[in-house]
């Protein structure tokens, strides 16, 4: 490995703080694009170019430019907005986007199709809400997640509380977004530390992630994140404090073992006082041992891997000041999310809604955009995203909730009786992932129907059985720690993985490669037949393919690509 910087570090070491030639490129007229340089400083403001993949060879025939348009990812802690803020978002998206809103796999709403003339005036109108998108993608730390369990109140809050102010410490301080997007005023550059306190000028080594748990409910994947809270509460309820987790990561690259989803490990236990001064500190470590040269080994799981976890805690303690304690008990018990009401405080209600996907918009015989716009005119209380991909309508009062749930029935917003779809993700993938070598949110809903059939035949349509799909190894819908994951390797071919845990803390396997999409019921049907026969009492699917010999159980990361184990017959 050669110690030379990559692209990317000269990059963001020659953009004065993320400027580059965005705000030329902008009024550029002749090109829907922005320069190669500049397309990777515009994912620090929470923007990526992409085009429309399904017109490519069209558009190549007739010698056009590529359909290009830009996605904007919101930033959004917690997932939680207010109605208001919605309706603005579902305004925009019709307005400026393609008519759609995605709710992504990290509590935020993405904006597709928004070509580059219409960028100024779409941001313009986020900030009117006051939302933004910066710091949503780019190396920098994103948005930070905290689980939407509506049970639990009072916890909620706190953990919300905790994910907004580690969002608001570390969301850049240049003044870039807001003087390109916004047109305010250039503010002069000054010294490195004055402008990054926490970044410097070349800002992270590669994406960073963050998220607060509350158990039982592991919603937010806890184990998937570079850095992770687990709420620790004394037999009254109070938080006392939070369990630390570093190192995980989903993202890989196929015949590459040296990459590898690895889930995290737990660091030990600190005091609420202290839980920003961690995230800081996790943070500026990752910044200075972190690797610049290599971008496939620069995430921090590779830099646990490589110092160890002693010398990393070790390092966080002395930077922070903080001396974490032994970690304390928690149990998690599921990943997916709690679909229907739930009572509230004050005689106040939460609805969780059911979002396939996660694409909220209106097609023939299902108006999801329509339906929640007038939700949002109705309700005047919080709307939240959750980790899943689903929406919670939160806090409605008593004398709305039979009309909302009227609303979310007619539009199909309420959870199906499948116990496959109801946990089941995809990500984005076909037309504007520029990364996809497979479909993925257009497939998944008809293989769960096609699989539901042989579910029901086996007597399980309604056994909670976690299933995500990606169109590519990077693994934005999480799925090495979903129970089958579905992960594209070419048109219509994908690698099929078993046996991860169905609370998200165990990594799954490779079962069976290259699989041809007709072929991934035929390649499950024997293992459900199997798990209804054979399956212990409450023994939950993945657990099954790894006692009855399908796969062999992956401990941690680089164990992830080891022999698959299996003993069983295909
Ligand atoms: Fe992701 C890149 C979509 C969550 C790992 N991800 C992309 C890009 C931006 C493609 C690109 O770089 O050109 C995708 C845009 C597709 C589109 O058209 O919208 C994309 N990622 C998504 C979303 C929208 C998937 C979804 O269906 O919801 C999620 C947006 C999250 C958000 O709101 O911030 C999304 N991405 C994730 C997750 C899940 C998570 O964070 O919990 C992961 C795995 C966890 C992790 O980071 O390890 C993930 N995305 C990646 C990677 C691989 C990173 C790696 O370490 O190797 C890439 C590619 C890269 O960074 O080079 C990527
Ligand atoms: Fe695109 Fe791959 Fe992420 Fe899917 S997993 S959205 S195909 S980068």
């Amino acid at each position: 490995m050669t110690d030379e910087l990559s692209r990317n570090e000269r990059i963001k070491e020659a953009s004065d703080y993320l400027r580059g030639t965005l705000a030329e490129g902008l009024r550029e007229e002749i090109t829907g694009a922005i320069v190669e340089d500049d397309q990777q400083l515009v994912k620090f403001h929470g923007m990526y170019l992409q085009d429309d993949r399904d017109l490519r060879s069209e558009r190549t025939r007739k010698k056009m430019e590529k359909a290009f348009s830009f996605m904007i990812r919101v930033r959004m802690p917690g997932g939680v907005i207010n109605a208001a803020q919605w309706l603005a978002l579902d305004h925009v998206s019709r307005t400026y986007g393609n008519d759609t809103m995605r709710l992504t796999t990290r509590q935020t709403v993405q904006l597709h199709g928004i070509i580059k003339s219409n960028l100024k005036v779409t941001l313009k109108e986020i900030d009117s809400i006051l939302l933004d998108s910066i710091a949503a993608c780019g190396d920098v730390n994103r948005n930070v997640m905290c689980g939407a369990n509506p049970d639990e109140s009072a916890t909620h809050a706190e953990a919300l509380e905790l994910a907004r102010k580690i969002s608001a410490h570390l969301t850049p301080k240049t003044p870039a977004y807001r003087e390109i997007w916004l047109d305010g005023e250039k503010i002069a550059g000054g010294e490195e530390t004055v402008v990054e306190p926490i970044y410097g000028k070349t800002y992270l080594p590669r994406k960073f992630k963050i998220v607060v748990a509350v158990p039982p409910s592991n919603d937010v994947d806890i184990f998937a994140h570079d850095l992770g809270y687990i709420a620790i509460r004394d037999e009254a309820g109070a938080i006392i404090g939070w369990n630390i987790t570093v190192g995980g990561g989903m993202g890989m690259t196929h015949g590459e073992p040296e990459t590898y989803p690895r889930t995290a490990d737990v660091m030990g236990f600190c005091l609420p006082k202290d839980a920003v001064a961690i995230a800081e500190a996790v943070v500026t470590v990752q910044r200075d041992w972190g690797n610049r040269s290599n971008r496939k080994h620069a995430r921090l799981k590779y830099t646990i891997e490589d110092r160890g976890l002693d010398a990393f805690r070790t390092e966080v303690m002395r930077r922070s000041g903080v001396l974490l304690q032994p970690a304390k008990p928690f149990t998690f018990t599921s990943t997916g999310d709690r679909y229907g009401w739930s009572q509230g405080t004050e005689g106040r209600g939460h609805l969780t809604l059911f979002v396939e996907n996660g694409r909220i918009h209106d097609v023939k015989g299902s108006a999801k955009q329509s339906a929640m716009r007038q939700i949002a005119k109705l309700h005047d209380g919080e709307i939240r995203i959750t980790a899943n991909q689903n929406l919670m309508v939160a806090n409605v009062p008593t004398d709305q909730q039979a009309e909302v749930e009227r609303i979310a029935r007619e539009a199909g917003l309420l959870a199906p009786w499948s116990g496959l779809r109801r946990n089941a993700m995809a990500c984005v993938a076909l037309p504007t992932c520029g990364l996809a070598l497979a479909e993925s949110e257009r497939y998944l809903p008809d293989l769960v129907t096609s699989l539901d059939k042989s579910l029901s035949a086996h007597g399980l349509s309604a056994d909670d059985i976690v299933i995500r799909m990606t169109g590519c190894p990077n693994g934005c819908a999480r799925p090495y720690v979903a129970e089958i994951g579905l992960v594209g390797k070419g048109p219509g071919r994908y690698n099929l993985y078993l046996g991860a845990a169905y609370d998200g803390s165990r990594l799954s396997k490779l079962y069976a490669e290259d699989v041809e999409d007709a072929g991934i019921v035929s390649a499950l049907d024997p293992i459900f037949a199997a798990y209804a026969a054979e399956r212990q009492k409450g023994e939950r699917f993945g657990d099954f393919t790894i006692r009855a010999g399908f796969v062999a159980k992956t401990g941690n990361g680089a164990d992830f690509h080891k022999d698959t184990g299996a003993k069983r017959a295909k």
